[in-house]
């Protein structure tokens, strides 16, 4: 009888998947079956796999077990943390394209989320306290210098993180302070894929401990919202929560209504910043942007 055992997807190289299971990790191909149902195994998924050769470490991906929630750049599913990565300076913080990771974060419902400020050597990144620290774990980091990594890797223990953000702020950098063997667990796999297609960066689960893995990701520039409603966005601003029983009208959109109970909370719990934000994407979402 084949032994069947749970696992998660690190990697994926041409049609092979990396499981790690049983503090081991499988080669696996995944069951045509899932290819039919065109269920595409995702890395993060957990997964149901029947060992062939427990010494070769050789199976098969026979389900997939329900997804908490997918990322699409990078593709990537059952995140517990988005680290949304940001530089104090050089890139300066673009806040709009930070309050849209952050919508989208809670939008896909990832339990934690924390924004992190790297290149802290640089600048003091006061203003980015000010806004969320309230509402967010706010962590300085330097990978330039080797600061705040550890309280950062605190933070990450056990969990699967997205380092989230734009391209240049550090977030490579900052992996290869939390895992100092990432480039050796990167290079493995770019050896492979470097003989055939040119080498688009692969989305894998790097191993920083057994049960805490970090993914990379391409640097973003902007960010589209457009795959949800304007009425699903106040829900995805977490300061406003408290607030949102106490308005006059239960439809109401915080907008221009009259005895808006968020709107008196403006400028005091909630950053003005913050709802400035939250009627700028809600008006591009309702237009159709
Ligand atoms: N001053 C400073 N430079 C940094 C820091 N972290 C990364 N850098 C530099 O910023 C540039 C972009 O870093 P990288 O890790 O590739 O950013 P990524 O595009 O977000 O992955 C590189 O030149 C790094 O040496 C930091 O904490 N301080
Ligand atoms: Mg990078
Ligand atoms: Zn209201």
């Amino acid at each position: 009888m084949t032994e069947t055992v749970t696992g998660r997807i690190i990697k994926g190289v041409g049609g092979l998947y990396y499981i790690a299971a049983c503090g081991c990790v499988y080669k696996c191909t995944a069951r045509g079956i899932l290819r039919k149902k065109r269920i595409t195994p995702t890395i993060g998924d957990n997964v149901e796999i029947s060992v062939q050769s427990q010494t070769e470490k050789k199976g098969t991906i026979e389900s997939i077990l329900p997804r908490r929630n997918s990322l699409l750049r990078p593709r990537v599913a059952n995140i517990d943390c988005a680290v949304i990565t940001f530089a104090a300076k050089s890139p300066n913080i673009n806040y709009d394209l930070l309050d849209r990771f952050l919508v989208l974060a809670e939008f896909q419902k990832i339990e934690n989320i924390i924004i992190c400020i790297n290149k802290s050597d640089l600048a003091a990144a006061e203003e980015v306290e000010r806004i969320y620290s309230s509402a967010y774990k706010v962590v300085h980091t330097s990978a330039a210098e080797n600061r705040g990594t550890e309280e950062l890797k605190a933070l990450l223990s056990g969990k699967v993180s997205v380092l989230a953000g734009p391209s240049g702020v550090g977030k490579s950098s900052l992996i290869n302070r939390l895992i100092p063997d990432s480039a050796r667990q990167t290079g493995e796999i770019s050896r492979k894929i470097e003989r055939g297609r040119h080498t688009t960066r692969q989305v894998e689960l790097l191993e920083a401990d057994e049960n805490t893995y970090i993914v990379d990701s391409p640097g973003f520039t902007s960010l589209s919202l457009e795959f949800m409603s304007e009425d699903e966005l106040v829900h995805c601003f977490r300061e406003f929560e408290p607030y949102l029983n106490d308005c006059r009208f239960g439809d109401c959109r915080h907008l221009s209504e009259p005895d808006c109970g968020l709107k008196a909370h403006i400028g005091k719990e909630i950053p003005k910043e913050r709802y400035e934000s939250y009627v700028r994407l809600y008006n591009e979402l309702k237009n159709g942007r």
